[in-house]
C-alpha cells in the first residue's frame, strides 16, 4: 500500500451510508434470469494485476492535489469545531450515522434558480454553484479535501469514451463546482433484478486518508483515488480501462475503455457477487462504515424477481474488509439470509465504545438490528479453510409481532399495507442507545411502521427496548438526533419530533409528499427533501414551527448535507452548493 496511508493513524469516526433506497418503477415484471450471483466465477481481482509503475498524468485543469504532508487526518474529524462544521467524510457524517452538524450561519435565503434548455442553472440565490448531474441521483453527497463527491448515472456524459447507461460518481472541485474527475461502473445487464436501469451508484463514498470507498451497482466494494489518475496509477490494481467494459467480473474478456485523465484510479477491488455468491435484489444500495482498518458494508443479498425464492440464503449480508487490501476480514453468520424479507439496504453504524465494546450495529433485512463486535471474530474451520464469522454481542426485533402475525397467529403477507417491514434506514447511534427504524422499498408503497429506541446495557431481545413508537408509517429515512429530540420522517410524507428519551410525540409535519431522504439538522433547523422537489425547513425544537420552503424542479431522493460552511442539495438531475464564494 501507499506509504501515505501509513501516515494515519487516529482511528476515524466510522460511516454509514445510505437510507435512499433506489427501487423505483415496477418490481414483477419476470426480468430475464439475471447473472446468477453465485456462478460466476471468474476471479475479482486486485491481487492479480500486475502492480507495473504508474505513468505520471497531467493533472486535470484546476485540480490541486495536496502534498502527502497537507493530507491530514484533522480534516477527517466529522465532529470538527467552528462555525462552517467541518467536512462530510461519509454518508451518516460519522459512524453513528447522526446526520446533524454543528456549522451556524447557514443562510436559507436560496433558490433553485432556473433551468435553460442546455440544463444549466442560472439565478440560484445564494449558489456557490451548481453541477449537473445523470437524470437519476441518490448517492448523497461527501466533502472532504477540496473535493465533492456525488452518485449518478450518466445521462449527462462527461466523458466522451463513457457511452450508456452506466452508475457514475463524480468528484467536484469544493469551490468551483468543476469536474475534477469521474469513476464510471458498467451496467450487470441483469436488467431490474440485480442493477435497475439508470439508477447508478446509490452509495455515498467514505472518505479517508487519500482514498475512497464506494458500493457500486454491480455489487462490488471499490477502493478509490481520491485524486484519479492525475498523480498516477495508484494501487495493485492497474486495469482501470478493462475494468470499464466489464467491471471486475470477467475483467479483462472486455474491450477496454481509455478514459482519459479524467478517469478514476481505482486501488482495489472486491467483487461481492462473485466472491460471496450474494444476490443483490433489484440494486446494490448501501454505503460502508469504517471501523479501525476495517470498512463493514452490507451485501445488498435480497430475493430474487419472484419476491418468494432467495437465491442465496446462505451468502452473509454483512461483510468487513481490511481497508487497505480489500481482502475479507470477517462475515456475518447470523443466519440473516434465510429470513430476508425483501433486501439489506441498510448501512451499518459503528461506535467505538457502546455499552463497552467497539460495536458494528446493522439493521437487517429480516427486521432485526444486530450488534456484532467490532474487533473480535468466531472462527470457523471448513475443508481446511479458515473463517472469521461475526460475533452477535445483542440483536433485537425492531418489527412488531403485531406486524408479523395476526391475531390467530398466522404470519401477515409481506408488502401489504400492515404486513411487516425490514430495516432500509441506517440505526442511529445517540447517548449509548441505539434509534432504528423499519420500511420497505417506496415500490411497496405505505404501511405500518415502527421507530425502536435500544439500550443495549439492557440486555439483548426483547428486554433492550426502551419505547417504540408506531404512529409513524413505513420508512427509509434515517433519524437525526439533536438535544434529546429526535426527527424522523416516513414515506407518507411526514415529519415527527419525538423524545429521545421516552418516545413522546412533540409534534408532527405533513409535507404531502412521499420522502425517500433523511433529515439534517443544523443551525437550529430540520431540513428535509421530498419526492414534490420541495425542501421543507422547520424550526428544530419542540415547538412546532415551519421556517420554509424551497422548489425544485426534480425530485430530492437523496440528503442534505452541510461541509464547511457550504449547504448541499442534490435533486434527481442538479447539485446545488449554497454558500460564500
Ligand atoms: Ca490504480
Amino acid at each position: 500500500m501507499k506509504s501515505i496511508d501509513k501516515l494515519f493513524t487516529v482511528t476515524t469516526a466510522a460511516a454509514a451510508l445510505f437510507a435512499v433506497s433506489c427501487d423505483r418503477g415496477t418490481d414483477e415484471s419476470p426480468a430475464p434470469p439475471a447473472e446468477n450471483g453465485g456462478e460466476a466465477a471468474a476471479p475479482a481481482d486486485a491481487e492479480k494485476a500486475a502492480p507495473t509503475p504508474p505513468a505520471p498524468a497531467a493533472p486535470p485543469t484546476g485540480q490541486v492535489i495536496p502534498a502527502e504532508a497537507e493530507i491530514t487526518t484533522k480534516s477527517l474529524a466529522a465532529e470538527a469545531e467552528g462555525p462552517g462544521g467541518g467536512e462530510w467524510t461519509q454518508w451518516g457524517r460519522n459512524g453513528t450515522n447522526n446526520m446533524a452538524s454543528p456549522a451556524t450561519g447557514i443562510s436559507i435565503d436560496i433558490t433553485s434558480g432556473e433551468i435553460g434548455d442546455d440544463g444549466e442553472v442560472t439565478d440560484a440565490k445564494g449558489a456557490k454553484w451548481v453541477a449537473k448531474l445523470g437524470s437519476q441521483a441518490y448517492g448523497t453527497p461527501t466533502i472532504y479535501q477540496g473535493q465533492v463527491f456525488v452518485g449518478t448515472n450518466n445521462e449527462e456524459p462527461r466523458i466522451e469514451a463513457v457511452k450508456g447507461d452506466h452508475g457514475v460518481l463524480m468528484a467536484f472541485d469544493e469551490q468551483t463546482g468543476g469536474l475534477n474527475w469521474q469513476f464510471s461502473v458498467p451496467k450487470l445487464g441483469a436488467g431490474k433484478v440485480s442493477d435497475w436501469e439508470y439508477l447508478g451508484i446509490c452509495s455515498s463514498m467514505l472518505l479517508d486518508g487519500k482514498n475512497g470507498y464506494v458500493v457500486t451497482n454491480r455489487g462490488e466494494i471499490i477502493c478509490l483515488d481520491l485524486y484519479g489518475l492525475a498523480d498516477g496509477n495508484d494501487g495493485p490494481f492497474q486495469e482501470e480501462d478493462a475494468y470499464a467494459s466489464t467491471g471486475l467480473e470477467k475483467l479483462g474478456t472486455g474491450e477496454p475503455v481509455d478514459k482519459g485523465e479524467k478517469g478514476a484510479d481505482i486501488v482495489w477491488g472486491y467483487d461481492m457477487r462473485s466472491e460471496l455468491g450474494v444476490f443483490p435484489h433489484n440494486i446494490t444500495s448501501s454505503s460502508v462504515v469504517m471501523a479501525g482498518d476495517k470498512i463493514f458494508a452490507s451485501t445488498s443479498n435480497g430475493v430474487d424477481w419472484s419476491h418468494i425464492n432467495i437465491p442465496a440464503p446462505t451468502s452473509p449480508c454483512l461483510i468487513a474488509l481490511n481497508k487497505e487490501t480489500g481482502e475479507l476480514v470477517a462475515e456475518e453468520a447470523s443466519g440473516i439470509g434465510e429470513r430476508i424479507m425483501h433486501c439489506n439496504w441498510s448501512s451499518p453504524g459503528y461506535a467505538e465504545d457502546l455499552n463497552g465494546k467497539a460495536t458494528v450495529v446493522f439493521g437487517a433485512g429480516d427486521g432485526y438490528v444486530y450488534g456484532f463486535d467490532a474487533n473480535e471474530f468466531d472462527v470457523e474451520e471448513d475443508g481446511g479453510e479458515k473463517y472469521n464469522l461475526m460475533k452477535e454481542l445483542w440483536k433485537v426485533n425492531c418489527c412488531p409481532n403485531e406486524y408479523r402475525f395476526d391475531k390467530d397467529g398466522e404470519p401477515i403477507k409481506y408488502a401489504t399495507y400492515p404486513g411487516p417491514s425490514e430495516i432500509i434506514a441506517s440505526p442511529v447511534v445517540y447517548d449509548n442507545k441505539v434509534y432504528v427504524a423499519i420500511g420497505q422499498d417506496p415500490e411497496h408503497g405505505e404501511g405500518v411502521g415502527a421507530i425502536t429506541c435500544i439500550d443495549p446495557s439492557k440486555g439483548n431481545g426483547d428486554d433492550a427496548i426502551v419505547w417504540q413508537f408506531r404512529e409513524l408509517g413505513r420508512t427509509i429515512s434515517t433519524p437525526s438526533i439533536v438535544d434529546g429530540l429526535i426527527y424522523i420522517a416516513d414515506y407518507s410524507g411526514k415529519l415527527f419530533c419525538l423524545d429521545a428519551e421516552t418516545g413522546e410525540k412533540y409534534w408532527e409535519h405533513d409535507t404531502l409528499s412521499h420522502i425517500w431522504s433523511s433529515t439534517l439538522v443544523v443551525d437550529g433547523k430540520v431540513f428535509l427533501g421530498n419526492e414534490d422537489g420541495e425542501m421543507v425547513v422547520m424550526k428544530a425544537g419542540k415547538e412546532y414551527e415551519e421556517i420554509a420552503t424551497i422548489e425544485y424542479p426534480s425530485p430530492i431522493y437523496s440528503t442534505c448535507v452541510v461541509a464547511n460552511g457550504t449547504l448541499y442539495v442534490m435533486t434527481q438531475t442538479h447539485l446545488y452548493a449554497y454558500g460564500q464564494k
